[in-house]
């Protein structure tokens, strides 16, 4: 049984991917196509690395090979000392320069990912908030023949803000063995430098670029011109996943009947024990005071009696399902060693991508 808030987080929960790794087999097509450039746009503290990081690990987990570039990471490691928001003045020259070379470095590092490392999309994080900065991006993609979507994190919620700034940005190298409260107006200064120059996507003027726009961390998007089955893929990730931190909480189900008599799979009720397990774990959970809790089950028996024990809705889920064993369902590793040796065998060395006959194949 799994306990989350958010449909698109479960895909992390390791114990289950194997499963959901299966299905995804079928749905994702062959990339004979051009590479793609995922570019960020947005003032600081809008979520873009979160959202950046988290996008690449989903498409890298749906078989698309993507990495992200940093632009603050390499204007890090080219001044090792941040000093204050000076540095981000749009009438710094110097530092000007340094953050356009900055630019450019990534972009040349997204080049050599596509061309030698077999990379499909490349996630370019930093603010790019002006126009001039974007036809840069523009033509170095055309250049190149990369295709461009934009993401741009649009939030006037100065709480949101806040917290964000608290939550990430204090810990960030610039800011490290700085005082808590002089780090943050040091950081709201950094976002009005950017303020200055900053020109959001607009309806008409950018009417022919692929984007979405992201109103305050989710509660409303825009979606102009998506030009292909990744960027549906991404539009529908960046509309589902979640910027504010939230827990989940896996459990296994109590001990069944079958797994009294040691044979695995089958669709069994739990044992007593069982029983007596799921309801502490009504108690453990009731106790935790969860605010809109919600349940996730398999569709076996086992699972839904634990959730029940809850006492609040659940749904059930066929992927959460165990992999069928197959002609081996409710047999104990005894009989399957017995009937077949070869098979027990076999799955002894390698049980990660092993398939019982007639069963489900972990991949
Ligand atoms: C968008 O593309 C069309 C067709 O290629 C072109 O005629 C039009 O000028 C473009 N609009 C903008 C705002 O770039
Ligand atoms: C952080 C960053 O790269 N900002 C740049 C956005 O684009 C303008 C115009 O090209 C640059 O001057 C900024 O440095």
């Amino acid at each position: 049984m799994e306990l989350t808030q958010n449909p698109l987080e479960k895909i992390w929960v390791p114990w289950m991917s194997s499963r959901l790794r299966q299905r995804r087999g079928s749905s994702v097509p062959q990339f004979t196509n051009s590479p793609t450039m995922i570019v960020m746009i947005g003032l600081p503290a809008r979520g873009k690395t979160y959202i950046s990081k988290k996008l690449t690990r989903y498409l890298n987990w749906i078989g698309v090979p993507t990495k992200v570039f940093n632009v603050g990471q390499y204007r890090r490691d080219a001044v090792r000392t941040y000093k204050s928001y000076e540095f981000f003045r749009p009438d710094n020259e110097e530092a000007m320069k340094i953050r356009k070379t900055c630019a450019l470095a990534a972009l040349k590092d997204v080049c050599c990912y596509f061309t030698q490392f077999h990379g499909q999309v490349a996630v370019f994080d930093a603010t790019n908030t002006t126009k001039e900065r974007r036809e840069m991006i523009l033509s170095f993609a055309k250049e190149n023949g990369y295709k461009v979507f934009f993401v741009e994190s649009l939030c006037d919620d100065p709480e949101i803000i806040a917290e964000n700034i608290k939550q990430v940005k204090l810990n960030s190298p610039d800011y490290f063995d700085c005082d808590k409260e002089e780090a943050v107006e040091d950081f709201l200064k950094r976002i009005d430098c950017y303020k200055l120059t900053y020109v959001p996507l607009d309806d008409d003027k950018d009417r022919n670029l692929s984007y979405i726009k992201i109103f305050d961390v989710g509660s409303r998007y825009l979606v102009n011109h998506v030009q292909d089955h990744i960027q549906s893929r991404i539009v529908y990730y960046l509309m589902n996943i979640h910027v504010t931190p939230r827990t989940i909480y896996l459990c296994r189900h109590g001990e069944s009947e079958l797994n009294l008599l040691g044979r695995i799979g089958g669709d069994s009720g739990l044992s007593s024990r069982g029983m007596k397990f799921a309801a502490a774990l009504g108690t453990y959970i009731r106790g935790q005071h969860i605010l809109d809790l919600k349940i996730w089950t398999s569709h076996m028996r086992r699972t839904i009696q634990t959730a029940e024990a809850v006492g609040v809705p659940y749904e059930q889920w066929k992927a959460l399902n165990e992999i069928d064993a197959g002609v081996c369902e409710e047999m104990t590793y005894e009989e399957i060693q017995e009937h077949f040796p070869e098979e027990f065998a076999l799955r002894d060395q390698d049980k990660y991508r092993y398939r019982y006959p007639k069963g489900e194949l972990q991949l």
